[in-house]
């Protein structure tokens, strides 16, 4: 970790890595921006999902095992779990083994005959998968538009370990936000309450503990900018004075108005996204989505 922030930090334009945005408090924070007026991706997506269930129920047929990349706390699985025939088995992937631990009695209590096999994995480089019937129809579940998080290199790299991990038979449910006004994406990243401001300023509260550094915590602010270009919302913590910052024995000089930027999470034109998906040996077999076209539910095939 000491490693990464150093190199973000060393750069032209400053940035840390999002992932480090998901500590304990973090975690916590992002459950709260889920239920916010303003940020419709979640509430969205789960009603896209639940009206989805049957048909994604007939396309994928009985027996399969469901393996979901960056399962967290398994909330949107359980419309998938509730939907299909006689599932051979869940695999949920997580870097946090203790996230994993908690979930699975949890799950285990409301779904007693499903094996469930959790596993600890960066789903970036999908871990082997333990081995349930081999011949089983394997289906990947990556909700939430964390792909959006990603570039597009690790896009590719994600896609294309999916592909080899799930087989030729394999399916991918992938959830996408869509590209919409910077109107309704500014708010969703940027609300009233001020949950995402604390939730981006967390991760500097985070270095100054695990790593020793002496960020001073009002002296950033928070700031979501839509990038055109790169069609993606980015979140940046903006520096409101010059100051200096201790990290590891390093200093980092800011200047009064300079950002660091903590986190990109795209939003996808579906006819972009499937020349990406080809390129990972994915095409679309089903495309699910809102009345006010929001948000997206792919189902994809080999
Ligand atoms: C969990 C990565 C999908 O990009 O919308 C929410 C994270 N960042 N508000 C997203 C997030 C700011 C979220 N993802």
């Amino acid at each position: 970790m000491l490693d990464d922030v150093l190199e973000g930090l060393a750069g032209r334009q400053k940035t840390l890595p999002s992932r480090l945005l998901y500590d304990a408090r973090g975690s916590d924070l992002f459950e709260d921006i889920t239920a916010l007026p303003e940020y419709y991706p979640t509430r969205t997506e789960t009603a896209i999902l639940t009206a989805a269930a049957p048909d994604l129920s007939r396309r994928i047929g009985e027996g399969a095992v469901l393996v979901e990349y960056g399962a967290g706390a398994s909330v949107k699985t359980r419309i998938l779990l509730d939907a299909l025939e006689a599932l051979a088995g869940y695999v949920p992937i997580d870097v946090s083994e203790d996230m994993l631990a908690k979930t699975k009695p949890l799950l285990q209590q409301d779904y007693p005959e499903l094996p469930i096999h959790p596993v600890v994995g960066n789903f970036l480089v999908p871990p082997p998968l333990p081995d349930i019937d081999p011949r089983a129809r394997r289906v990947g579940f990556f909700p939430g538009s964390t792909i959006g998080n990603l570039d597009d290199a690790d896009i590719e790299t994600f896609l294309a370990g999916a592909a080899e991990e799930l087989g030729p038979d394999g399916l991918l449910v992938l959830g996408v936000d869509l590209k919409k006004s910077p109107d309704i994406l500014i708010p969703a990243y940027d609300d009233a309450q001020g949950v995402t401001a604390d939730f981006n300023r967390n991760l500097l509260v985070r270095i100054n503990r695990e790593l020793g550094a002496d960020f001073d915590l009002d002296a950033f602010r928070h700031e979501a900018r839509w990038n055109e270009a790169d069609s993606r919302m980015e979140m940046h913590l903006v520096s409101l004075a010059d100051q200096s910052v201790t990290i590891g024995g390093k200093r980092f000089d800011f200047a009064a108005g300079e950002t660091i930027h903590t986190e990109n999470s795209r939003k996808f034109d579906l006819d972009e996204l499937d020349a990406v998906l080809a390129a990972g040996a994915w095409s679309r077999e089903a495309t699910y989505t809102d009345p006010g076209q929001l948000f997206s539910v792919l189902l994809l095939g080999r």
